[in-house]
């Protein structure tokens, strides 16, 4: 069975754990699977001359063993002397701290970009170091190997109410989102290069030749939307014969964790389970809401009720398990 997954960070990555533990349980008379992530690359970001892709590295970790499961970034029994020192010599910024064995990531991956690999090829080499312990392979694609870097216009603000930021100008997202921690309204939110970007190694193929599609409850906007931001990619899920089934990122109008909806928000879109069923609506066949959430899909979208938290790994993969066994019987 071919499953291929968009993601972006932690709830991608937390997802398709429990996806990969649903797919290795045997006796469940579901066939073998091999399983490919298209993951989502505009929220990277160069800091101190370091590449640095906070997404890819969520899943990398999240299936190999190495997150921080806390924070759900970065890796686990962090430590963080060498951003200390870069405070220290007064170097900025200070509000996005890499921690010291992160760093080796992005002095890998630095390295191997500057010697003009692929970010598709660097990706395939760090994850060796990760191989995920699961029998099902795992496949992890950028969704493209161009630069994209999503960029936040933020409103005018009272900076007494906003820790000194007046607004009134162009951001990158982390800054946005760690520094503002999403509380200056965005008046646009732009994946700056999506609309030139070529489709990554494998990413349009990976697509036309699923056998079932998933959607994680990743955030709407800024993963999910800026893969299908990405030109082609949106045009094969809608071409695709496999069905594509998706997992609310919202339960009981809220994002689990997150500020999902300032992101919502910013592109006039409420935060309820359907209108982000809506926002899919051209390429979706099934889509998993909690229960409070259910609503009519009609006869074109299959809407589920399941128990949607995502709490520990039997939970992630019993949800997996009801979107894998949906996508089986739309197949
Ligand atoms: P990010 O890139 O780290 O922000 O992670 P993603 O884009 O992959 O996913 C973020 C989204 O995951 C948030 O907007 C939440 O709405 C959603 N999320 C987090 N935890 C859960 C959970 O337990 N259940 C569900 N259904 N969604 C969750
Ligand atoms: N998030 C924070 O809130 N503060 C940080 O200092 C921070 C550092 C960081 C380093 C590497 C990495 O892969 C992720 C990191 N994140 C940090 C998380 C990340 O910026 C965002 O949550 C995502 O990009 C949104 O998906
Ligand atoms: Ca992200």
């Amino acid at each position: 069975l071919r499953v291929t997954a968009l993601a972006g960070g932690v709830g991608g990555a937390r997802f398709l754990r429990g996806l990969l533990t649903a797919l290795d349980e045997t006796g469940t008379g579901r066939p073998a699977a091999e399983l490919t992530v298209i993951s989502n690359t505009a929220d990277d970001i160069t800091l101190h001359g370091l590449r640095v892709c906070p997404d890819l590295d969520s899943v990398m970790y999240t299936l190999g063993g190495g997150i921080d499961e806390q924070r759900g970034w970065g890796r686990s029994e962090e430590t963080s002397g060498v951003a200390d020192e870069l405070a220290a010599y007064g170097q900025r910024p200070t509000w996005f701290t890499l921690g010291d064995k992160d760093i080796a990531t992005h002095l890998v991956r630095t390295r191997l970009l500057r010697e003009g690999l692929p970010l598709s090829e660097v990706t395939a080499r760090l994850l060796q170091r990760w191989r995920p312990p699961f029998r099902t392979p795992v496949r992890l694609l950028p969704m493209t190997d161009d630069v994209v870097e999503t960029h936040v216009d933020l409103a005018r603000v009272d900076p007494a109410a906003h820790h000194g930021e007046a607004g009134g100008r162009r951001v990158h997202f982390q800054e946005w989102w760690v520094r503002l921690h999403a509380k200056v309204p965005a008046e646009r939110i732009e994946p700056v290069g999506a609309d030139a970007a070529r489709p990554g190694p494998g990413v349009l193929e990976a697509v036309a030749g699923a056998d079932v599609v998933l959607l994680p409850p990743s955030n709407p906007v800024v993963s999910i939307g800026t893969i299908l931001r990405v030109p082609g990619v949106r045009e094969a899920l809608r071409a695709t014969a496999a069905p594509v089934v998706g997992v609310s990122p919202v339960i009981g109008g809220a994002p689990v964790r997150g500020m999902a909806d300032a992101c919502l928000a910013a592109i006039g879109v409420p935060t309820t389970a359907r209108a982000v069923a809506a926002l899919y609506a051209d390429l979706l066949d099934g889509w998993l809401v909690a229960d409070q959430d259910a609503f009519d899909g009609g006869p074109a979208l299959r809407v589920l009720p399941r128990p949607l938290l995502m709490s520990d790994t039997a939970a992630t993969a019993a949800l997996a398990a009801a979107a894998i066994d949906l996508l089986l019987e739309l197949r």
